[in-house]
């Protein structure tokens, strides 16, 4: 399999993640993509022009990063896909909600990089409401210590947070979610895929 990948791509760390803890990151030849590259030929394995973008040996294309990692986590017992019930619903809750978080994130460092008259503080304010709301559901949530696909990308979304956002630090105003990150974060697969430019 060949992944499309950014280094600081939080939707693709999902998928890395994902597949170092199932035991699947030595069959995925990783294919580093610039988004940023008008003449970039990616549009082939994803016709949004976007990473994660997994291509399959049979030539088959599986794109975004909710596809690819129920896809990879199916073909491993399915362990970050709670199967059924309340523990389903849950888990993609979160991740629908982290994976929100990161968009509005997206957009507002992507905003701070026009140029000054480009910029709107409007829009900057619309997107940085998202986050903070979420960051108060998480803080009222009962994070536990399982590993899933809700609680991996709020983990992945925290982190993306302190990477483009470190002046704007989210510890101090949600101090259970702190807690809970901190042990979360340890484990080596997070280690080993931190973000960077
Ligand atoms: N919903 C998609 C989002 C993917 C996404 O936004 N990827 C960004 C990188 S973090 C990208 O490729 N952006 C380039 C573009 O939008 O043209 C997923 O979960 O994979």
């Amino acid at each position: 399999m060949k992944l499309r990948y950014s280094t600081t791509s939080p939707f693709v760390r999902k998928v890395h993640v994902l597949a170092i803890e199932t035991g699947q990151i030595d069959k995925i030849e990783l294919v580093k993509t610039n988004t940023a590259d008008p003449n970039s030929d990616h549009g082939k394995d994803n016709p949004l022009n976007k990473v994660p973008a997994l291509a399959l040996d049979d030539g088959s294309k599986l794109y975004d990063s909710r596809v690819i990692c129920e896809y990879l986590d199916a073909q491993s017992g399915g362990k970050f896909f709670p199967p059924a019930g309340s523990a389903r619903w849950t888990a993609l809750r979160r991740q629908a909600l982290a994976d929100g978080m990161i968009d509005a994130a997206i957009l507002r460092m992507m905003e701070s990089r026009k140029p000054e008259n480009l910029r709107s503080a409007d829009w900057d304010k619309k997107q940085k409401l998202k986050v903070t709301q979420g960051l108060a559901a998480l803080e009222a949530d009962h994070l536990g210590p399982q590993l899933d696909i809700g609680t991996m990308t709020v983990s992945i979304l925290l982190e993306y947070l302190d990477f483009r956002f470190k002046a704007e630090d989210w510890r101090p105003a949600h101090p259970k979610l702190a807690a809970w990150h901190k042990t979360f974060c340890e484990r080596a697969s997070f280690k080993k895929t931190l973000p960077h430019d």
